[in-house]
């Protein structure tokens, strides 16, 4: 389905935001930076001129490996037997790329790369790290021969390096050149979740040093409007090497170098497609508010920004179970069940409207995609894609998509008060992200403020636990009828519990730590919990029912009675019923210090 961020104007209350400081509070994950040995020969890469005889007939990709391989052993000067071909394929010019690697007594040598480009059957260039006339020495190859066994190497890599084996991959034995010649090496990998860490290494069977290692994870900076932060004029921060190792174990940028990855693909649609870019690890961006939008500058900074808040929604969600068995979107499911093949493109300053947002979602499998416009109301106009709850509000319409009824389906969120709710859950996930540990539960939180340039923001109140800045009640639903209107109510049902819980039992500014029993976090975790559990199309009163739900299957019940009150305190207690009307109890065994009713009315 296709659901919008939308412009409700009606403003009701005139309550400006209260914005504590920027904290210098970080969610960032740091990894210790081992050094292990790396040595990779210098390649060589070079064009091969056309004969001027190539065949204009289509040949088969079989038939393109087989002249690869040919040119690449005769080049090499081994047999073609000895060129191992790890992958091909066809790209859309039609020219076929085969990699391989140099293999002697049926053993790989790890470093010895090598790769032919076909096209119309002719080799048209190549690239190598052995056996051309610039690799001087021929190393001799010893006979394959290990002293260590697998389990010794593995072992005393591990107390060498103090990370724990990944027994996910299973070792294999290869040569490896270290640059003082070839040595038969036992070749496995080492991971530690918790720190981030994620390294392939080669011990020499010999000795049981490492010779060679590979790191996995990619080191990358973003200058971005850093969460906890919502808005360009909070300022841009260098979020410094923010991938989640768990949940994105490739990294966000496949290349390191543009805004393009495993989880998200943002760019400016043009043609050619204008993605954010990375100098040295570090996508920079230098934002203008006296500019346009649509700059150069501001284009770069809306892209990376959009990048960012996309893989943090991606990264943190996978945390409270957004997986991908669970039907996340991810290009690559690392054989973790699900389907793949589904990474959120984002449309960054798409042209086709003004003043608005949106996430369509497909089911599982399929490509969803986010479209962020410009807002006209200003003079320059502003860009929605940076103020992080709008692309948080959008992503968060995928996640309560997939997730309710399962991710095969895409239409169980449809009914008025299912579609409201997921405008609801879309906001209240906003004010989640954006939330500092400064906040306080009657404080006016608001939405699209930035965007619109008007401190009351795009609804019709501030989100605040207090009756005089927002009076929603579960009743005010029979005369909101819009989805996004609805969505409201539902996300002052939210705060409620949200505070409760917040007010008990403390905040963690650390989003990604699903398992600490802060309130912020139990609230996120009863929230995605509970979409998990609803029925397609639920009720308000039925989701309600779904996030006990989770409180009885994630915590034993501990939270009942707080997300009772919650509830109960806006009209969805216990006695609430289908047709609207409040009930502000909650069940008996709730009711420790029987009081006056907690409604306050404004
Ligand atoms: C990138 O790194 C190279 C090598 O360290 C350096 O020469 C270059 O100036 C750097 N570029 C930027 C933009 O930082
Ligand atoms: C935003 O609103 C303020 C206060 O109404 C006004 O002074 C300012 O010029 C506006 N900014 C833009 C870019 O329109
Ligand atoms: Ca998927
Ligand atoms: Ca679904
Ligand atoms: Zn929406």
């Amino acid at each position: 389905m296709r659901a919008a961020f939308s412009l409700a104007l009606t403003l009701a209350a005139s309550i400006s935001t209260v914005l504590a400081a920027p904290t210098p509070d970080s969610t960032l994950h740091r990894r210790a930076a081992d050094k292990l040995p790396f040595f990779f020969p210098e390649s060589v890469f070079e064009a091969v001129p056309p004969s001027g005889k190539a065949s204009l007939g289509k040949i088969s990709e079989a038939q393109a490996v087989k002249i690869a391989t040919d040119f690449l052993a005769a080049k090499l000067g081994i047999a073609a037997a000895d060129f191992k071909v790890a992958n091909s394929f066809t790209d859309a010019s039609g020219t076929t790329h085969v990699y391989g690697a140099q293999q002697t007594n049926g053993v790989r040598i790890a470093n010895h790369q090598a790769a032919a480009h076909v096209q119309n059957g002719e080799v048209v260039a190549f690239s190598s790290s052995f056996g051309t006339s610039q690799h001087l020495v021929k190393p001799r190859i010893p006979p394959v021969y290990a002293k260590l066994t697998v389990e010794q190497a593995i072992a005393k890599a591990v107390k060498d390096t103090g990370i724990p084996h990944f027994k996910d991959f299973a070792a294999v034995s290869e040569y490896v050149n270290t640059g003082s010649g070839i040595v038969f090496a036992h070749k496995f990998q080492l991971r530690d979740d918790a720190k981030a860490q994620w390294v392939q290494v080669w011990v020499d069977a010999s000795t049981g040093a490492i010779v060679h290692s590979a790191d996995f994870v990619n080191k990358a900076s973003y200058k971005v409007v850093a969460l906890p932060n919502g808005k360009p004029t909070d300022g841009f921060t260098l979020a410094a090497n923010p991938e989640d190792a768990t949940a994105s174990p490739s990294g966000w940028s496949t290349t390191g170098t543009i805004t393009k990855g495993n989880n998200v693909d943002a760019s400016r649609q043009l043609s050619p497609a204008v993605y954010g870019t990375a100098v040295n690890g570090t996508f920079d961006s230098a934002w203008d508010p006296a500019s346009e939008p649509t700059t150069d500058a501001n284009v770069q900074a809306s892209a990376v920004n959009l990048f960012y808040i996309g893989n943090v929604m991606h990264d943190v969600s996978y945390q409270y179970g957004f997986t991908e068995a669970a039907g996340n979107f991810q290009l690559d499911n690392f054989g973790k069940g699900g389907k793949a093949n589904d990474a959120v493109v984002i449309s960054v300053l798409d042209p086709w409207d003004t003043d608005n947002a949106d996430f369509a979602t497909p089911p599982d499998g399929q490509q969803p995609r986010m479209n962020m416009y410009r807002f006209t109301a200003t003079t320059p106009n502003r860009d929605g894609g940076l103020e992080n709850l709008i692309p948080i509000h959008e992503y968060t319409h995928g996640i309560s998509n997939r997730l309710t009824g399962g991710s095969a389906t895409g239409q169980c969120l449809e009914t008025t008060e299912a579609g409201g709710m997921g405008e609801g859950w879309s906001d209240f996930l906003g004010l989640v992200f954006t939330a500092k540990p400064t906040d306080t539960a009657t404080q006016a939180r608001v939405a699209g403020d930035y965007v619109i340039n008007d401190s009351r923001g795009i609804r019709s109140f501030p989100y605040s636990t207090d009756f005089k800045v927002n009076p929603l009640k579960f009743s005010s639903l029979r005369t909101r009828p819009e989805v996004h209107d609805a969505g409201e109510v539902w996300v002052e049902l939210l705060w409620e519990v949200y505070w409760n819980l917040v007010t008990k039992y403390g905040f963690s500014a650390n989003l990604y730590d699903a398992k600490s029993t802060k309130g912020n976090i139990v609230a996120l975790q009863l929230v995605i919990g509970g979409m998990m559990a609803q029925p397609c199309n639920p009720t308000f009163l039925q989701a309600r029912n779904a996030i006990l739900m989770a409180d009885q299957t994630y915590y034993g019940g501990k939270y009942k009675c707080d997300i009772w009150a919650g509830f109960a305190k806006r009209g969805a207690g216990v006695s609430a019923t289908q047709s609207k009307v409040d009930g502000f109890d909650v069940p008996a065994e709730c009711n420790v210090a029987p009081g006056p009713s907690p409604l306050v009315s404004a």
